[in-house]
């Protein structure tokens, strides 16, 4: 079973000259196979998104703007992440609840995600989530 220890900070890769900033992920660079992308924006900064954890899906989260503060927990231990640095990506394993706030004005939260939506993939309730871990 999981644990926050399988939590990483994944530096992405950058191209740096006179115009900015090219920063680049390649699939050898990605711990699963991608399958889809998506984006939160427009978050008001008292907002809280999350509240779940994931059967088996993995997702890179990647500050592309802004910041946001990362909750996660995986049963036994806390821990917050404060994601500010568009280079660097938070790799969130199967079975860790997350909760996310703070979202600082303008930010936008990219998420790289190993499988297609699926809403069967979710515990949205903590005491299930508890005892998923506790199988
Ligand atoms: C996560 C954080 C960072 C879809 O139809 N397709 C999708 O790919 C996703 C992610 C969501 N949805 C629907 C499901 C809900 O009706 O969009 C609605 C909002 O989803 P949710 O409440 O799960 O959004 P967040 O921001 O709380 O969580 C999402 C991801 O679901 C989650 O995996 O880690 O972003």
């Amino acid at each position: 079973m999981t644990t926050l220890t399988d939590i990483k900070i994944i530096e992405i890769p950058r191209v740096h000259d006179q115009r900015g900033i090219l920063a680049v992920l390649e699939k050898d660079n990605l711990p699963f196979k991608l399958q889809r992308v998506y984006y939160l924006y427009d978050v008001p900064s008292d907002a809280y998104r999350g509240g779940h954890a994931h059967k088996s899906l993995y997702q890179l989260l990647i500050p592309l703007s802004g910041s946001f503060d990362v909750h996660l927990k995986d049963g036994k231990n806390t821990q917050v992440i404060n994601c500010n640095k568009p280079h660097k990506g938070l790799l969130i394993v199967p079975g860790i609840w997350r909760e996310i706030d703070n979202f600082s004005s303008g930010s936008v939260c990219l998420v790289l995600a190993s499988e297609t939506y699926d809403e069967g993939d979710y515990i949205r309730v903590y005491d299930e989530f508890l005892k998923f871990k506790s199988v």
